[in-house]
C-alpha cells in the first residue's frame, strides 16, 4: 500500500482484516518493520483517539513518531496557490509539505471538511496536495470527506461482535449543536458497503449524504422503522450536505435512547467519540452493555497498526 484515504486503498477487503487480527493478537511481531523509520503526525484539528492511537500503533511498529499541530507552534499554512502573501500567513503548504515529507518516511494527516466551499472539500484539496508533494507515503487521519481509520476500526468491532454474517447495521444522524462534517458518516457508509453488510442510513429530510457515498444504501426516513430488527446502530451527527455545512435541525427526539435501542435485535450501540451525551445518546444506552464505543476506540490501534504495517512493507 502507498497512500491510505479510503477502503478503496486496501486490495483485499477480508485479507486486511485477517491482517488487523494477526497485529491484535501479536502488537509487537513486527517491530522490525518500522526500525529507523519516522512517522510525522501533522494535526489542522484536535484529537484525542487518532493522535494517541495512530501514535501507539507506529511504536508497535517500531517506529519514532513526530506530532505536530500545525495551529499551535507552526507557521500557519496558505493553502491556496497564486494568493499574494500578504495576511497572517507566513508559509505556504507547498513548501511545508515538501519540508515535513524530507524528515520522515510516512505522514499521517488530519485536515476536515472546513465548509467554505463544497466544492474544494469534496475534491479533498488539502489532501491531494500532500499525496502530490510528500514524495512519502501519506495516512488520512480523518479528511475533508472521509475518516477511514475509523471505518476500519469500525468494521474490527463489528467482526468481533456479529452474529450473522451479513448483519443489519443502521447509520443514524442524531442532534448536536455545532456542524459537524460528513467524513465519518460518508467513510462508514462506504466501507460497510464494501463489508457487503445489510447497510440502511437514517436521518431527518436535508440530511442525505453524498449520493456516491450512500450508493446502494437504503435511506429510510422514519428512524424508528430503521431501527427495527438492527444488529447494530451506529449514531453520528453531520451536518447538510445539500444545504452544505448547515444545521437544518437539532430534534432532540433523533437522540438515541433505551426505548429505540427496544426495538432493536438486541443490537449493540457505535459512536466514534467524542460524543455529546444526551444530545446523541443518553447516559443509559452509551453505559449499556450493548455499548461498543470503548471497544471501537481501542480498535484504532489495530486499524492503524495493520494500515502502517501494509505501508512499511512496500516502502
Ligand atoms: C469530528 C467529526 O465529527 O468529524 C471528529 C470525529 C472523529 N467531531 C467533532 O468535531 C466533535
Ligand atoms: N474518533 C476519533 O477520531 O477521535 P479523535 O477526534 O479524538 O481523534
Amino acid at each position: 500500500m502507498r497512500h491510505f484515504t479510503s477502503v478503496h486503498d486496501v486490495e483485499d477487503l477480508n485479507q486486511a482484516l485477517d491482517e488487523a487480527f494477526e497485529v491484535k493478537k501479536n502488537p509487537y511481531g513486527f517491530k522490525h518493520l518500522g526500525e529507523n523509520k519516522t512517522m510525522v503526525l501533522l494535526f489542522f484539528n484536535s484529537s484525542l483517539r487518532t493522535r494517541l492511537s495512530t501514535q501507539k500503533a507506529a511504536m508497535n511498529l517500531g517506529m519514532n513518531t513526530i506530532v505536530l499541530d500545525v495551529n499551535q507552534g507552526a507557521w500557519k499554512l496558505e493553502t491556496e496557490r497564486g494568493v499574494i502573501m500578504d495576511g497572517d500567513k507566513p508559509e505556504h503548504l507547498l513548501e511545508a509539505v515538501p519540508v515535513i515529507g524530507s524528515y520522515c518516511d510516512v505522514i499521517g494527516v488530519r485536515s476536515f471538511a472546513r465548509f467554505e466551499s463544497k466544492q474544494d472539500d469534496y475534491e479533498e484539496k488539502i489532501l491531494s496536495q500532500f499525496i502530490q508533494y510528500a514524495g512519502v507515503p501519506v495516512v488520512s487521519m480523518e479528511a475533508a470527506t472521509r475518516h477511514p481509520l475509523q471505518s476500519f476500526a469500525d468494521h474490527i468491532t463489528i467482526e468481533e461482535h456479529k452474529k450473522v454474517d451479513r448483519p443489519k447495521v443502521v447509520l443514524t444522524w442524531a442532534p448536536h449543536p455545532r456542524a459537524l462534517p460528513q467524513a465519518v458518516p460518508n467513510s462508514f457508509a462506504e466501507w460497510m458497503q464494501v463489508a457487503d453488510y445489510d447497510l440502511v442510513i437514517t436521518h431527518p429530510k436535508g440530511y442525505e449524504l453524498a449520493p456516491e457515498f450512500v450508493g446502494n444504501a437504503k435511506v429510510e426516513y422514519d428512524q424508528e422503522k430503521a431501527f427495527e430488527g438492527a444488529d447494530f446502530i451506529y449514531a453520528k451527527n453531520w451536518a447538510s450536505y445539500s444545504e452544505y455545512g448547515q444545521i437544518l435541525s437539532t430534534d432532540r427526539s433523533w437522540t438515541v435512547d433505551e426505548e429505540k435501542m427496544a426495538l432493536t435485535n438486541n443490537a449493540y450501540f457505535m459512536h466514534c467519540l467524542p460524543v455529546r451525551r444526551n444530545m446523541i445518546v443518553t447516559d443509559g444506552v452509551i453505559e449499556s452493555d450493548r455499548s461498543l464505543v470503548i471497544a471501537e476506540a481501542a480498535n484504532r490501534v489495530v486499524s492503524a497498526q495493520a494500515v502502517l504495517k501494509r505501508i512499511l512493507e512496500d516502502l
